[in-house]
């Protein structure tokens, strides 16, 4: 009810506001124009006070990249940092008659439309609304056509294709269990991606501020509507016109994601609870014994003493133990990962937090004294991410706690918490809540204000940064901007305040963490998983989705969730909490997800401390349906390998919607419980509750079932499958894609790395096929690569390339499924150089 009031008010006064006009000369060169645009009559002030002079950019920055920019013509606006975002320098339009897209503008009121080069089509179209740009609220509207499917603007758990009005996605990155449905959760993605029948752009705005992001409908269409308390409007606007593209033409601004290790696709287990070292150890043995693999376990916060940062619990994960129960690990070719919260224990002899205070590390209110706040550790300070002293204390504090020479050589680190999620409610800060960690004491928050010198895009001065007149819809009480969080009016080291630079908190986190692993072990590749997000937080770090809970309708918007990041947001490396984090799984639940999970990029059971023990071997069908996944996943490692090393080099997504596939086809823009994965591979799990059936929507297509070989002509219609057992997950080969796979799985993937392939060809319409294979050491940096591309043309197999990487296996076997049934081929077939075969 709030919100609707709330959007109504805004909405009429928004309409008293002037609007903008075009001040003097309009300076236009080759790709680029520019002009300066004064307030159109009196200010309406209706949150903060209008900004008299604005300065309009637009570059042509590539064929199909378009640059709009409107700014305060003092700079002094909050702009996002470069060293957090660096912005893209070199331009290179081909001819001015090249671009894709066209910039035109109205003067007086100011507006502008983008549209398509070539056909005129109207992507983004601002007249209807007038351009609002106060100190604490900025307001742009989009006119859209009824026709479009727009995508994106997450994170959140709302319906992937993003519904038509009534609608408010807020962006304010926020710690959220148990929270209603439609709220803002742990990451901030102001990207959307609008697909029509006629083509797919995209559209970024690059800014931190807290926004609500409006769709709705009038009479004579519908709107998307940016209302943002701060920062500037710097918009990207990308061509397309496939919708593959346009996923590559967003990672080019925000940084493709960053390759993993190989080790890293590997089944995961993790459960906050697991009290001492012996109990872990007993998971990793009952594991074995079961005979599920199992290639890294989690140390989630139950290793730390007294839940500090770094320090390990003499009693319950005795050092020197511990270190040889990672090196036996290490040994077996299994691997172990690590948490670190950025909330440390405000304790003078914590040598983290004195070495901390030393560099001048931590976030301090106005009156000089460290700004407090309550994590697991008590009562916390928070390492200011723009100090020049953090990053050299972090990395020391890694190096010192992980160099294998002396700490435990942990194999890639979690970081958690870090929204920042502050458990000290920003209204009650002196200890009325009952402290729910092992730290009794409770904090006295005390804030302040810190003078900062007015430079360039560091903010205006004069704001209220606590409690601003426009209130996005944060989903804690009174949509308070500072709940739960650390106090948004508290200032960073280089004179920004948390206001304007909250929803990087997580981003400079990640950030700061794969440079300290960096540090650690120069030439490997880090692995750093992440709560919470930013734009181009895929460039550094993979993402879990949160504290989730065991229900199948998580379990279904899982799936939506994954394709919102690995196709629309740049963040290849994603997963859920495989089985739930909060309340009990139960057996058929979890063998579906841990079906589920298995083809998909990130793929991590975990649980929490409240929750029942839920590692796949408790049960018996759960236990049946991990190994079958876990070996078709195996087997599949390189194909999804190859799709993960495509993403980091080009942008090209691992795991996509269907209308990636057939954008022509009208039927697949609302589907999100089937996704492609890789290329080729359309995956359909079961996805009603404790069902055994679904319905698989087959585009106009030729398929083959991955586990028969059947195959199947897509009719653009829903097939229902039956008995679909709970160890079973429909997976169909589209036609046309060639794939490689192991010939068998392994108990790690360092086992899988010694099989030898082969080679699935599955015949298209017109009977060819294409498919690639990307072979390197799987851990460095730098490393020598195999880069094989596949191709038939119904009667010869044609493999070549470069032929970098000697990884000592070969192919061993040759099958391909046509329109006469499958053939199959034995022989060996190196992998140092190409080869012809004739089947
Ligand atoms: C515009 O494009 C046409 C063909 O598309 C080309 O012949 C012409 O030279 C271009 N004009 C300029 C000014 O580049
Ligand atoms: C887009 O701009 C180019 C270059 O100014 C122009 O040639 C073309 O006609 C414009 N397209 C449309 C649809 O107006
Ligand atoms: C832009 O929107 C306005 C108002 O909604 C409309 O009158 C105008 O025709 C649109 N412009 C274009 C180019 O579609
Ligand atoms: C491991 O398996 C043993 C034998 O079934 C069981 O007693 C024990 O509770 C299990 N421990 C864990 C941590 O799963
Ligand atoms: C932030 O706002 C709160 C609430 O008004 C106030 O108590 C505190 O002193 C302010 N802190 C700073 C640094 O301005
Ligand atoms: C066969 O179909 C594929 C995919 O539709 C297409 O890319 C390829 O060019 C076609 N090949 C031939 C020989 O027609
Ligand atoms: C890597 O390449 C170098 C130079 O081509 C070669 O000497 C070396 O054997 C290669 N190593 C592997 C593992 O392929
Ligand atoms: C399939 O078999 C039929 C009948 O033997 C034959 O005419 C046809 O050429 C075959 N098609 C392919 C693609 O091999
Ligand atoms: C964060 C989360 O919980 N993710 C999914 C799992 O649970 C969230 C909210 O708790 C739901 O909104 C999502 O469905």
């Amino acid at each position: 009810m709030l919100v609707l009031c709330t959007a109504a008010l805004v909405v009429s006064r928004n309409s008293s506001c002037p609007g903008y006009e075009v001040d003097g000369e309009v300076t236009t060169r080759r790709n680029f124009l520019s002009a300066n645009l004064v307030l159109a009559g009196n200010p309406c002030n209706i949150h903060g006070k209008d900004v008299a002079k604005l300065k309009l950019t637009v570059e042509y920055q590539t064929d199909f990249r378009l640059h709009v920019k409107i700014e305060d013509a003092d700079s002094q606006v909050y702009q996002v940092q470069e060293q957090v975002l660096p912005r893209p320098r070199h331009f290179d339009i081909s001819t001015p008659n090249s671009t894709l897209l066209n910039f035109t503008y109205t003067a007086s009121p100011f507006a502008f439309q983008v549209t398509r080069a070539k056909t005129g089509e109207v992507l983004f179209n601002t007249s209807g609304s007038p351009l609002i740009f106060e100190t604490q609220y900025v307001h742009l509207r989009t006119s859209l056509p009824h026709n479009v499917n727009l995508y994106g603007l997450g994170e959140h758990s709302d319906d992937f294709r993003l519904p038509e009005s009534n609608y408010k996605r807020t962006l304010w990155n926020s710690e959220s269990p148990f929270i209603p449905e439609y709220s803002n959760l742990y990451g901030s993605h102001p990207v959307y991606f609008d697909h029509r029948a006629t083509g797919t752009h995209g559209v970024f705005l690059l800014n931190s501020n807290g926004m609500d992001v409006d769709l709705g409908r009038t009479d004579t269409g519908r709107y998307l509507e940016y209302n943002v308390i701060g920062g500037v409007l710097d918009l990207y606007f990308f061509s397309g016109p496939d919708p593959t593209t346009v996923s590559q033409q967003y990672a080019m601004i925000v940084g493709t994601p960053a390759m993993i290790p190989y080790w890293a696709l590997g089944f995961h287990q993790s459960k906050y609870g697991w009290k001492d070292l012996n109990h872990v150890k007993e998971v990793a043995a009952n594991y074995s014994s079961a005979g599920i693999p199992l290639e890294t376990l989690w140390g989630d916060i139950d290793y730390m003493d007294k839940t500090r940062d770094f320090i390990p619990d003499p009693s319950r994960f005795p050092l020197e133990q511990y270190k040889s129960f990672i090196n036996t690990l290490h040994k077996n070719h299994q691997h172990y990962v690590m948490i670190l919260d950025p909330g440390i224990a405000n304790a003078p002899g914590y040598p983290v937090f004195d070495r901390g205070t030393k560099k001048g590390a931590f976030l301090r209110a106005d009156d000089g004294s460290f700004y407090r706040g309550r994590q697991w550790a008590g009562e916390v300070v928070w390492p200011d991410w723009f100090a020049p002293g953090t990053q050299p204390w972090w990395t020391n504090e890694v190096l010192l706690a992980f160099d294998p020479s002396h700490g435990l050589p942990v194999d890639g680190l979690w970081v958690d918490m870090d929204e920042a999620s502050n458990m000290c409610d920003n209204t009650r800060c002196f200890g009325e809540k009952p402290a729910p960690t092992t730290q009794p004491t409770p904090p006295k928050c005390r804030r302040s204000r810190r003078h900062s010198p007015s430079k360039l895009h560091q903010g205006l001065s004069d704001r209220n940064l606590f409690t601003p007149s426009y209130r996005i819809t944060n989903h804690v009480k009174d949509h308070s901007l500072s709940g739960g969080t650390l106090y948004t009016n508290i200032s960073n080291f280089d004179g920004t305040h948390q206001y304007d630079t909250h929803n990087l908190y997580g981003h400079m986190m990640a950030t700061a963490t794969r440079i300290a692993l960096l540090s650690l072990r120069p030439a490997l590749r880090p692995f750093v998983l992440t709560r919470s997000t930013f734009s181009g937080t895929g460039s550094v770090a993979a993402h879990w989705f949160g504290d989730n809970a065991s229900l199948w309708s998580h379990y279904r918007i899982s799936i939506a969730q994954m394709l919102a990041f690995t196709a629309i947001h740049a963040m290849s490396m994603v997963g859920s909490d495989i089985c739930g984090f909060n309340l009990a799984a139960s057996e058929k639940m979890c063998a579906r997800w841990a079906m589920l999970g298995a083809f998909q990029p990130f793929y991590r059971n975990h649980a929490d401390v409240t929750a029942p023990d839920q590692e796949f071997y408790r049960w018996e069908l759960v236990s049946a349906a991990a190994k079958k996944a876990i070996d078709a996943r195996y087997r599949l490692l390189d194909y999804v390998y190859t799709a993960l090393h495509a993403a980091s080099v080009n942008g090209r997504p691992v795991a996509s919607p269907l209308w990636f596939g057939w954008p022509g086809d009208e039927n697949t823009y609302g589907i999100q419980t089937q996704w492609l994965w890789g290329d080729h591979l359309l995956v359909s799990p079961v996805v009603e509750d404790d069902s055994t059936e679904v319905r698989v929507y087959f585009p106009k297509d030729i398929f083959y079932d991955f586990w028969t070989g059947e195959r199947v002509q897509g009719e653009g219609k829903e097939v229902l499958f039956t008995e679909v057992g709970w160890d079973e997950i429909p997976v169909h080969i589209r036609g046309g894609g060639i794939i490689p796979l192991r010939v068998k799985s392994g108990m790690t993937t360092e086992e899988v790395r010694r099989q030898n392939f082969e080679v699935w060809v599955a015949e298209g319409v017109n009977g060819t096929a294409e498919g690639g294979l990307f072979l390197d050491d799987g851990v460095s940096l730098s490393s020598n690569e195999t880069v094989v591309e596949f191709s038939w043309d119904g009667e010869w197999l044609v493999a070549s390339g470069r032929f970098g990487f000697e990884m000592g296996v070969v192919v061993e076997r040759v099958k391909v499924m046509g329109v006469n049934g499958t053939r199959v081929k034995e022989g060996e077939w190196g992998l140092n150089g190409g080869f012809r075969v004739r089947i």
